[in-house]
């Protein structure tokens, strides 16, 4: 070809309506879409997430071909592949010589510097659209944000809620409360058992992808086996029908909870299909609230799943594209402890940590509070360093992408932008795990016990935080409880608490 536009699609771009594949024109276009060996080891992703991102583009790839449009497909192991985006953009356009490329913006805050670089080294004008499968674009997040100190999910998901019309009932939220998190925090009861979500075995095209990553990445953390994740868009709306008609109806009461042996609960396992573009958000939102006014689930678990993807993914996404790149470098609590080898599958008496990270090692998938109050409080009260524990979440989860884990990871979990996602640190002690799961009734450690021989490490790491931070949390209403009980310790206690801490810390391999 000489002219046309030669479109880039990248691995999590594999959707019908992405903007780059607009106004498309067969006869004279060509999709470009590139495997390379940069991107599948910036970090040591988990092989799973390789496989689902690899499968999910030959797919797409092959459905596009099906439907007439060219595609140039750069496959891992073509022995031209020169293992990067900018050399396969380079590559493409020296053999193809198009009057112009056309992207949609991409999801990573490195991927887009090196595209913006893409039109001086090719020498061919570079059009970057809006990646409008997002119900808020970058510039409408950046007038919510414009004037605010400090931004709050709260408020954004409620001008969300009017501008997309999702769960509105005219100018009044559906219900009449726009959101019923009070209504999400119930542990699981003995007896209900999860209804087990839909697998989707390996076809043909998933099983080579499985066999160059095992030759490839065998030695990435994670296992192969037990790959079932949706890698076609028919795969994840059957994933998106089975969530709605088997567990919607429990995702608002069972939210927060966490048991052992039951990796999913009534989770929707939607996130990797979200996020490499098999679902869109507006579809999976929609067909919750219809579910709801069909009255076969009820409102606090519609709104619930709601409002994690119209309020907290939209939020996460926003705060992301707003702060990069120097948000990645805050560091707001001074952590720099190495990340314990216990993160990577090696021995551990904590029976909460090793459940999600075994399960983490099988499925490539722990639910969020988890990530959040397990393997995140965890790094939050040990001080884990922020890149370190970011690192470990950019690799080991099938659905990490950066624009949606570093928020998370750095704003949520660790707290290393001092506030500006989360009101207050999300720290907490054993008794929180206790409540909301049945990990301590198996644990080595007695969740009571918090000086004791077999005391649990999150009891005295907990106040060890609290009290080095103490100054710091002065200035923040929403620590002032916390801080009155530390205020009112007897000082002996609070001793052999921090003693026990760092004898702890000092342990960690
Ligand atoms: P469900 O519980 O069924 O929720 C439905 C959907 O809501 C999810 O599929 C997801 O798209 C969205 N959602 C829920 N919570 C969040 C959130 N906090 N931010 C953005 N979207 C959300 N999510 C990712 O997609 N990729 C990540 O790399 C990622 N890293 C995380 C790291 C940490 C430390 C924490 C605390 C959370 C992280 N999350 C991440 C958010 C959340 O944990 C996952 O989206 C969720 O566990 C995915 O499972 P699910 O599809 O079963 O979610
Ligand atoms: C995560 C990932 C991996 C493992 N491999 C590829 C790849 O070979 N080709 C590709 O286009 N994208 C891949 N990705 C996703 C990218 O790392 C990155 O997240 C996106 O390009 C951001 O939009
Ligand atoms: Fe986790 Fe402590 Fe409970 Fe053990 S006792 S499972 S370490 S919270």
């Amino acid at each position: 070809m000489s002219g046309g536009v030669l479109r880039v699609v990248l691995g999590d771009q594999c959707s019908r309506a992405l903007s780059a594949l607009r106004g498309l024109d067969p006869a004279r276009d060509t999709v470009l879409m590139m495997e390379v060996m940069a991107e599948c080891t910036y970090v040591p992703h988990h092989p799973q997430k390789i496989v689902l991102v690899l499968s999910a583009m030959r797919h797409f790839a092959r459905a596009l071909s099906a439907r007439g449009v060219r595609v140039r497909y750069v496959a891992l192991d073509d022995p031209e592949n020169s293992g990067t985006f900018r050399g396969e953009v380079l590559r493409a356009a020296a053999a193809l010589r198009p009057e112009r490329i056309v992207c949609t913006h991409p999801g990573e805050w490195r991927v887009l510097a090196d595209m913006e670089g893409w039109q001086e080294a090719a020498r061919v004008p570079v059009e970057i659209r809006e990646d409008d499968r997002f119900l808020c674009s970058l510039p409408r997040f950046r007038r919510w944000a414009s004037g605010r100190r400090d931004y709050r999910m709260e408020f954004f998901y409620r001008e969300m809620r009017r501008e997309s019309g999702l769960l509105m009932d005219g100018d009044r939220p559906a219900g009449g409360a726009w959101n019923l998190d009070a209504e999400n925090r119930k542990p699981l009861p003995r007896g209900l058992r999860p209804p087990a979500p839909p697998r989707f075995p390996p076809d043909a095209v998933t099983r080579a992808v499985m066999a160059l990553v095992a030759e490839r990445f065998g030695a990435h953390f994670g296992s192969l086996e037990g790959f079932a994740w949706p890698v076609t868009a028919r795969e994840a709306e059957a994933a998106l029908r089975a969530f709605l008609r088997d567990r919607l109806p429990l995702f608002g009461d069972y939210q927060d909870a966490m048991a052992e042996g039951e990796p999913t609960l009534f989770h929707s396992l939607l996130s990797t299909s979200l996020n490499v573009g098999l679902l869109l958000p507006r579809a999976a939102c929609e067909a919750a609230e219809a579910e709801w006014r069909a009255g076969r689930a009820p409102l606090n678990a519609a709104e619930g799943f709601i409002r994690q993807i119209l309020g907290w993914r939209e939020y996460v996404r926003g705060i992301y594209w707003l702060k990069m790149p120097a948000y990645r470098e805050l560091n707001a609590l001074g952590a720099g402890r190495p990340l314990p080898a216990f993160y990577w599958g090696a021995p551990t008496s904590m029976a909460c940590i090793a459940a999600a990270v075994r399960q983490t090692r099988d499925l490539a998938y722990a639910h969020h509070i988890q990530r959040l109050m397990v393997t995140g409080n965890f790094a939050l009260l040990a001080g884990i360093a922020p890149e370190a524990i970011n690192e470990w979440y950019m690799a080991v989860y099938a659905d990490a992408f950066e624009w949606v884990e570093l928020p998370n990871t750095h704003g949520m979990a660790v707290h290393a932008d001092g506030g500006l996602m989360a009101s207050k640190p999300y720290a907490a002690s054993g008794a929180y795990i206790a409540r909301m799961s049945d990990y301590c009734a198996r644990c080595a450690h007695d969740v009571k016990d918090a000086t004791g021989e077999r005391a649990c490490p999150f009891n005295f790491l907990y106040w060890d935080f609290i009290a080095r931070h103490a100054e710091r949390f002065a200035r923040n209403p929403r620590m002032a409880m916390p801080l009155r009980t530390l205020a009112r310790m007897d000082p002996a206690r609070l001793s052999a608490m921090r003693a026990r801490a760092k004898a702890f810390l000092d342990s960690l391999a």
